[in-house]
């Protein structure tokens, strides 16, 4: 009986998963959600793509936590086309808060939506969100192990980024552990080292959006 409760709502989430999926390809509009643990750098990235794209592409943002504006407040100072969704204490965003978000939204030629997934390694990763990819931003000062310690979110990450690449010189952070890891877990996705703070790595970051972008007709 318990786990059919857990496969009903999986299967519940997965239809509306779905039924966004096909809102975001009508509209042509890529989405990216965007997983962490709390403090990788969720927020400065988002920040740190829309001063790059601006003019270029349309975006708007999701911002996901337990509670709090304070994420969306700051994002806003950049974009006001941002939402955001308080989860009351649960520890992921579902299918059903986006689809409820996006109809807050203006998405009327909006190229890009980013989520900011609530910052939690574990169970974000198991909500279909409708997203196009997930992409999984790990920092130099969480430490090298956590593809070891969390995996699965390594392993369906469609992109992993290595954030705070600026403070690896006064961490004890083994970068060929970390490499060897993800080569294990996940070979086929890419990994982007960058800073939101000092701008390393940040164009080439931004030039797998925008190929994503230009692609998404072909998905
Ligand atoms: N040194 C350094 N600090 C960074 C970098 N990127 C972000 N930070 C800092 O790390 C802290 C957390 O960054 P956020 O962008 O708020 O992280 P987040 O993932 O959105 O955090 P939550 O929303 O709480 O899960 C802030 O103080 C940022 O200024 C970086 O590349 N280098
Ligand atoms: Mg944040
Ligand atoms: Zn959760």
């Amino acid at each position: 009986m318990k786990i059919e409760v857990v496969e009903n709502v999986l299967k519940y989430n997965k239809d509306q998963a779905d039924k966004n999926r096909n809102l975001f390809k009508n509209n042509n509009i890529l989405v990216l959600n965007l997983l962490s643990s709390p403090g990788a750098g969720k927020t400065s990235l988002i920040i740190e793509t829309i001063k790059r794209l601006k003019g270029m592409k349309d975006i708007g943002v999701i911002e996901g936590d337990i509670s709090s504006t304070y994420d969306a407040e700051k994002i806003k100072k950049f974009t006001d086309n941002v939402v955001q969704i308080n989860t009351g204490g649960t520890c992921h965003l579902n299918a059903t808060m986006v689809e409820q978000a996006v109809s807050k939204m203006r998405t009327y030629h909006l190229d890009l939506i980013l989520i900011e997934n609530v910052g939690n390694l574990i169970c974000p990763v198991g909500f279909d969100l409708g997203e196009d990819y997930k992409i999984v931003i790990s920092s130099v000062n969480e430490g090298d192990d956590k593809p070891v310690k969390y995996p699965p979110v390594f392993i369906k990450s469609n992109l992993i980024l290595l954030n705070k690449m600026d403070l690896i010189k006064i961490s004890d952070f083994n970068q060929s552990f970390f490499d060897k890891k993800i080569g294990e877990l996940n070979p086929r996705s890419e990994v982007i080292k960058l800073s939101c703070k000092t701008g390393i790595g940040l164009e080439k970051w931004v030039k797998w959006v925008l190929d994503r972008c230009k692609n998404k007709n072909d998905l």
